[in-house]
Parts: C-alpha cells; structure tokens; sequence
C-alpha cells in the first residue's frame, strides 16, 4: 500500500489530499469548510464571534467535528479508505486547545465532538488571529529582553503560544489549575487520530515563544516565568519525522485500517514548505498573496535582529524562516484602482514601457500598517507620482516589494537563495517573476500546487512512513511549471538599488 493521507485544520476549514508514492500521483482531494459544512458552530470565518475585536478564539469541538464529517465525505464518496497506509497532517500555528485529562481512545458509537467536551479545561482555543496579549508580551520581553528573540527565534508575539497561556493562566488560574495538557493545533488532532496525546514538533512548537531552538527542547526558565508548572502541561517536543503513534480503532467506522502510523502533525507554513517542494536547503519560496509571505530553508539557526521574522523548524530537518509583508496584493491591488488600469496593464504593459530601475524610482509601499518593518500606514516615494507615468508607478511598486523582501530576508545570508519557488495569485505575473529573478539573481520557478499544506502534510507522511527521500516525493509531486533565469547583468543596478532602498526606510523611521 503506499497511499498516505495529508490533513490540513486551517482556519477555514479542514482538508485532505492523498497521495499514491508509487504511481506519482494526487489520488484524492477532499474538504469541509467551517462556514458552510458546520454553520452550527457559528464560526463562519473560523473563528468565535467576540466583542473585543482583538481576542479571535476558536470552538474545538469544530475542528473534531470537522474530522469525523471529512473522513465520512470520503467514505461516502468511495474513497478506498483501506488504501491509506498512514497520515500525517498540518495545523494552523499558534493556536491552542486546554485540555483538563489525558486522551484517551473514542468510542465509536458518538462523536469526537461530544467526547471533547468532558476533557476541555477551557471551552475556546485561541487562533493565530488574536491580538490580546499586549500586556503579557510586554511582561515577557521585560523578563527576557532579546534572549527571547535569540532562542526561540522570535521576539515576543501577540499571537504565539506563550504569550497566549501566560494571559489564560494570569486571568483564569483555577481554570489554569485544571489543565493537565496544553496542545497546539497540531498536536491536538494528532492526538485526536492516535487516541492518546502526542507530542509537537520542532516545526510548530517553534511558533510558540517557549521553545530553545539552540537545544531544541522547552526552555526551562521562559517556561516557568510564561505560566505555573507550564513545563509539567506541555507534550514532548519530537522531530517532525517521529511516528506518533497508530490511527485509532475509533476511525474504522470510516474504512480506515486501526493502527496504520501517524507522524507527528506540523505546522501549516513548514507543512507549505514541503508540499512546494522548498524543503532543501538553498531554496525559499514566496507566496504572494494579500500579505505577500516569504519562508526559507535555513541550515543553521540564525534570527532576524530587527525581529520581524520568525524561524521555525523545517520538516525537512534544520531550520526555516518566516518572514510575512503585510503590503502585498493589498497593495498591488491598491494601487491599480487608484491609477485605474486593468490588471494586463498592471502585469504585462506597465514593465513592457519601463526599463529594470526605473530611473531609481523607489516607494514603501505601506497602504497600511506594514509588519516588516513594524510601521503605521503611510506611502513614501523618493519621486513626484505626479510626474511619472502610471507605468513607472507599477514598476516602482513591483521593484520596491522585491527590493523590500531582499533587504528583509538578508538576515539569513543576502545572496544565499538560488532557487526560489513562488506561489500565490500575483505568481501569475511573468514580469513580477522576472523582476524578482534580478533583484535576488535567484532562478524563480512556479509551482502549481493546489493545496501546499495538506499535500506537504502527506509527503512528511510519507517520508516519516516509508523514509522515501524528501528529494524522491518533491520530483513526483512539486514539480516546477516555469522557471525564469536572473539577467546577471542587472546584479549590479539592484544591489544599488538595495542600498537606496535602506535609506529610504532608514529617512523615515
Ligand atoms: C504564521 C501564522 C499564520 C498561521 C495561519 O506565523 O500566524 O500563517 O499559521 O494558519
């Protein structure tokens, strides 16, 4: 058998994609979507309807439910579920489930959902979206400065897991009292599959603020100081290539075979960075969506001094960055409409009528609050708009992101990625492709993956299963659509462009 099952619990839903190892091939694609599959959680965006608009918690018992109702569509579809011969699955980061015993297995005549409820110790999970933790992130960095930056690889972070239990643990301590067991995402429906609780891995509880990436294990003193006995309630962090343990009895009511292995879940991004194929060191991948999100192979630990990225374990083994641009189609799209030209203008004319450099036409593209670098809203140009043509205006703007994601990423090694895999709507733009290929000289391929994180999720399932090479399982299912060479004549002009670039955000911080 050699089908193995990728899951991904995001925030909109959960999905699933199997993958055949020996024939190569997608085999099966399926979802449940919290809005329109589950409406009786209330959840349409995923998340809990909540007067104080930074606090975004999520129901767990939808995301159980979202299991059983996903692994029944495919069942009921006529999937041969005894074809799957293990699983893995990725989560969204972050957020957490408080549970109050240990899992133990299901019993098949009710739902996961109904048998949550006794074991929860706190009825909501925080999600990835909440912005309540100010206060605890404040008392954190006061605590622990830039060691926290330095070994966990990331300063303190409203959304992360630590931040998120010490404020639980400080407002609710008999709540708190009663945990037994905090679990991310992640290891929460891994545990859910096995029947029993199992660990994190480094993937995800690197998104945690609690994590030493120098040692890869819970920090002793930031875990003390982040919540009471917190050491003693959180699983064991593993590889991200351990088994886990064996699918639950519970899940044959769907087909499924018992005791086929699980490996340990991961997170959604290092969960993406396998199923784009960017696992291997040299290579990054940028997605470039409404915040355009730039990720990276790092082969040692190294974080970002201004604190803007992130790094977390890469599946893959070693490490990865996490860099997000909050201005990214939101810009993009931002500026089209003020300048008013369809998208073929914006993609294909624009660079067509303007020449790499643009004159050193420059901007930070900051339509609103930007998160690398962390500043309010506010455009800068270091021209009159009114004095150039709107072509010049788009490719000042495309030039400025790639220039944006070079100076941002040059913590890891500027010039150290060669391959670099793009993804996400603006992909499509070969001229935005081509002006990234020359502002980081890298060769920039397409990919056209659908669903990176449940498809990475199966390939780690795979390779955690049956110790395929990761290399083996990219070639047969992340191939590259297009690929675009850099032009070496233009390092220079970018490099100069770079250091203008710097100035220009260092002129108005
Ligand atoms: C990463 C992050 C998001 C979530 C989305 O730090 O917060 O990408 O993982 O699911």
């Amino acid at each position: 058998m050699s089908y193995y099952l990728g899951l991904d619990s995001s925030t909109q839903g959960l999905k699933a994609e199997v993958i055949d190892t020996a024939a190569g091939k997608v085999v099966g694609s399926f979802a449940v979507n919290f809005k329109n599959d589950l409406p009786e959680y209330k959840s349409p965006s995923g998340y809990l309807p909540n007067d104080d608009e930074n606090v975004r918690c999520a129901d767990p018992r939808m995301w159980v439910a979202a299991m059983d109702m996903l692994f029944d569509r495919m069942q009921k579809a006529g999937f041969p579920m005894a074809e799957i011969a293990g699983i893995s699955g990725s989560g969204q980061q972050h957020g957490s489930v408080y549970l109050s015993a240990p899992i133990t297995d299901w019993d098949p005549a009710k739902t996961l959902a109904d048998q949550l409820v006794p074991i929860l110790s706190r009825a909501v999970a925080p999600i990835w979206m909440d912005k309540s933790t100010d206060k605890e992130c404040a008392w954190l960095t006061e605590q622990f400065g830039e060691r926290l930056r330095r070994d966990t690889g990331s300063p303190a972070i409203v959304r992360f897991t630590g931040p998120q239990i010490r404020k639980f643990a400080v407002t609710e301590p008999e709540a708190w009292a009663k945990t037994k067991t905090v679990h991310l995402v992640s290891s929460f429906l891994c545990s859910v599959l096995c029947g029993h609780d199992c660990p994190i891995d480094f993937g995800d509880g690197a998104g945690m603020n609690l994590l030493n990436l120098h040692k890869l294990v819970w920090d002793p003193e930031i875990t003390a100081a982040t919540a009471p006995d917190l050491m003693n309630k959180l699983p064991p962090v593993k590889a991200s290539n351990t088994v886990a343990g064996k699918l639950s009895a519970y899940f044959t009511k769907y087909g499924m075979t018992a005791g086929i292995p699980v490996v340990v879940w991961s997170g959604d991004n290092p969960c993406s960075l396998i199923g784009v194929g960017g696992g291997s060191f040299g290579t990054a991948v940028i997605s470039l969506g409404t915040s355009d999100t730039f990720f990276a192979t790092m082969q040692d630990f190294v974080t970002d001094p201004d604190g803007c990225g992130h790094v977390f374990g890469n599946p893959a083994g070693g490490f990865m960055s996490l860099i997000c641009f909050t201005n990214g189609s939101f810009a993009r799209e931002h500026l089209r409409d003020e300048l008013g030209v369809d998208w073929h203008f914006f993609d294909v004319t624009a660079c067509a009528e303007t020449s790499p450099g643009n004159g050193g036409k420059l901007m930070l593209p900051y339509y609103e609050a930007e998160n690398t670098p962390a500043v309010p809203a506010g455009v800068v140009r270091n021209f009159d708009p009114a004095a150039a043509t709107k072509a010049e205006q788009i490719r000042c703007l495309l030039e400025s992101q790639a220039l944006t994601m070079r100076r941002h990423s040059a913590w890891q090694g500027d010039g150290s990625f060669k391959r670099i895999r793009v993804t996400g709507g603006a992909s499509k733009s070969e001229t935005f492709r081509q002006i990234l290929a020359n502002v980081f000289q890298a060769k920039i391929e397409t990919v056209s993956v659908a669903n990176s994180a449940s498809l990475g999720a199966a390939i780690r399932a795979a390779n955690g299963i049956e110790g395929t090479p990761f290399d083996d399982l990219y070639a047969k299912f992340c191939a590259s659509a297009s690929v675009i060479e850099p032009d070496a004549s233009l390092r220079g002009l970018y490099d100069g462009m770079l250091a203008d670039y710097a100035a220009l955000e260092a002129g108005r911080g």
